[in-house]
């Protein structure tokens, strides 16, 4: 399936691996970009030192296209800005506010800019700046999420721009990529069905717990503070909603998540920590390779794509 992305940025399948903090690390961004999707580099919190060894090793493993995530909290957003720059990476995706300021600086780079967005407001701001492309968010994605579901945003993001749109949230198999097709989309960015590959350097039991969860799992928590993030539910999701019911102070919250993803990721402590998914998780039933997940994505929605049958 060509479309205006896989030609804009040369890859073979219109499929990109979400930018995920602990994730989206060198062996899963090149694993994606090496079977034909855009592996992304998830820079998260992460110092600028660790993305830069991050972007050197992926290069080492593949010369296919890769992308680096700007989360835009990042208290060294600045300097990663400047390395996705000077090293002339070929995609930079933003998320969790307005990239705006760095935007000439990447343009002028040659490097394509890509925003997450979960707003139309947000999506035609990223147009007038010099967006390459959007990718509209909806709020059964995984980690810090708006408002408006994938089946709402997309279409009305692709109405409001001229650029080309990707959607994501709630996307794990071929019918759910038709489907964003059949929505306008160009292409589909994908995370939960990525942190459960055999390529993802993540936790044993975090991939047991995505491949275990069902339709109901996740929960949203931090609606308070202005920063919800969505995860599957655990002590620490129980314990935050708990204590954000009872009108605890931001502090206090905080000091319940701090580090939280790492210690899930990393650690494997997916009882106290953020076990960061979307609300597909439920479909995510097995670990297969990262090719295994593009192939037969792709493949399924092409054949959907190709003969939607009704009855007589
Ligand atoms: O960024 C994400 N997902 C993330 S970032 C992240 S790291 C984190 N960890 C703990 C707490 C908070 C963050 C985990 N998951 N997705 C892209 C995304 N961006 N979703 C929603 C947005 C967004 C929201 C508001 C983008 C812009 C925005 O406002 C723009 C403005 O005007 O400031």
């Amino acid at each position: 399936m060509k479309t205006e992305i896989t030609k804009m940025i040369g890859i073979q399948y219109p499929i990109f691996q979400g930018g995920m903090a602990w994730v989206g690390t060198s062996e899963l961004a090149a694993a994606v970009s090496e079977a034909g999707g855009l592996g992304i580099i998830g820079a998260g919190g992460a110092p600028a030192s660790w993305v830069l060894e991050q972007i050197q090793k992926v290069r080492e493993k593949t010369d296919k296209p890769f992308g680096v995530n700007l989360m835009l909290m990042n208290p060294e957003a600045e300097e990663i800005a400047r390395i996705i720059a000077q090293e002339k990476i070929e995609v930079v995706t933003t998320g969790a506010g307005n990239p705006g300021k760095y935007m000439k600086m990447w343009k002028e780079a040659g490097v394509k800019v890509i925003p997450v967005v979960a707003s139309v407001a947000l999506a035609k701001m990223m147009e007038r700046a010099g967006a390459d492309a959007v990718i509209a968010e909806g709020t059964e994605s995984g980690g810090h999420i708006g408002d408006t579901t994938t089946m709402a945003l997309v279409p009305q993001v692709v109405d409001a721009v001229s650029i080309p749109v990707i959607a994501a949230g709630g996307i794990a198999d071929g019918r759910g990529m038709a489907a964003a097709f059949m929505l306008g989309a160009k292409a589909v960015q994908m995370g939960t069905v990525f942190v459960a590959s055999k390529e993802a350097a993540v936790s044993q039991a975090y991939k047991d717990k995505i491949v275990k969860a069902k339709d109901i799992d996740t929960k949203v928590t931090g609606r308070s503070t202005g920063h919800p993030v969505r995860g599957l539910r655990n002590q620490q999701t129980k314990e935050y909603l708990r204590l954000e019911s009872e009108g605890a102070s931001f502090e206090e919250l905080e000091k319940l998540t701090l580090g939280g993803l790492r210690k899930a990721v990393v650690e494997g402590d997916v009882i106290h920590g953020s076990v960061m998914a979307g609300q597909i998780a439920g479909l995510v039933k097995e670990v297969k390779s990262c090719e295994e997940i593009i192939v037969s994505v792709n493949e399924q929605a092409e054949e959907l794509l190709k003969g939607l049958k009704f009855d007589e």
